[in-house]
């Protein structure tokens, strides 16, 4: 009975508690690459993934320094994520499914904002929601874009992203009652083995 419970407490765990993990990319913080690259990675508390850079006018890395992260495509580009000359997006890709929470833009001027993709499906068009909140939906990746310079090339979309909290998915909660279910029948058996014996 004492595994039992155990057993209950254990699942408590694995459906509520799963806690919230911190990314931070001021300086590259949290990248496992030490320098530009097209596609960068990242690891901490259980969640692995990698983020890539994407420009409508080529291709780019992921650039980095104190504000967070961008998109560079070389040149005069600037190295935030913005729309000048062709939009830039950053693409976050996880090894396994998340609770994506929240993803923090940095260096903002007028008429800045996002578009925001979950799985490849727009959630988000012209968003100036900073933290942006993704509502704890369950996915393997997002996409940060920036868009629509205008008219006023002064107030095209530029920023940086320099925080992200993600968790790690819950378990299914029928999932686990089956599994609880099952231990049980098994302790059951092995009772009724035992007293065979
Ligand atoms: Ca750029
Ligand atoms: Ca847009
Ligand atoms: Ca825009």
């Amino acid at each position: 009975m004492k595994n039992f419970l155990a057993a209950i407490g254990v699942s408590f765990l694995l459906t509520n508690g799963a806690n919230a993990v911190t990314f931070e990319f001021a300086n590259g913080a949290d990248l496992l690459t030490p320098t530009w690259v097209a596609t960068n990675s990242f690891s901490k508390g259980g969640i692995s993934g990698t983020v890539t850079a994407h420009a409508a006018a080529g291709s780019g890395v992921v650039s980095w320094g104190g504000p967070g992260i961008g998109v560079y495509t070389g040149g005069p580009d600037d190295t935030r994520v913005d729309g000048m000359g062709g939009d830039e997006w950053l693409t976050f890709s996880f090894d396994t499914a998340v609770r994506l929470i929240s993803v923090h833009m940095r260096s903002l001027g007028p008429g800045d904002d996002w578009d925001v993709y979950v799985d490849g499906t727009k959630i988000a068009d012209e968003s100036t929601q900073n933290n942006f909140f993704f509502g704890n939906v369950i996915a393997t990746s997002f996409t940060i874009r920036a868009d629509d310079p205008g008219a006023d090339v002064s107030e095209s979309d530029d920023f940086f992203i320099f925080r992200m909290r993600v968790a790690p998915a819950p378990v299914p909660l029928p999932a686990t009652g089956i599994l609880l279910i099952g231990g049980l029948g098994g302790l059951g058996l092995l009772r009724r083995k035992k007293k065979r014996a």
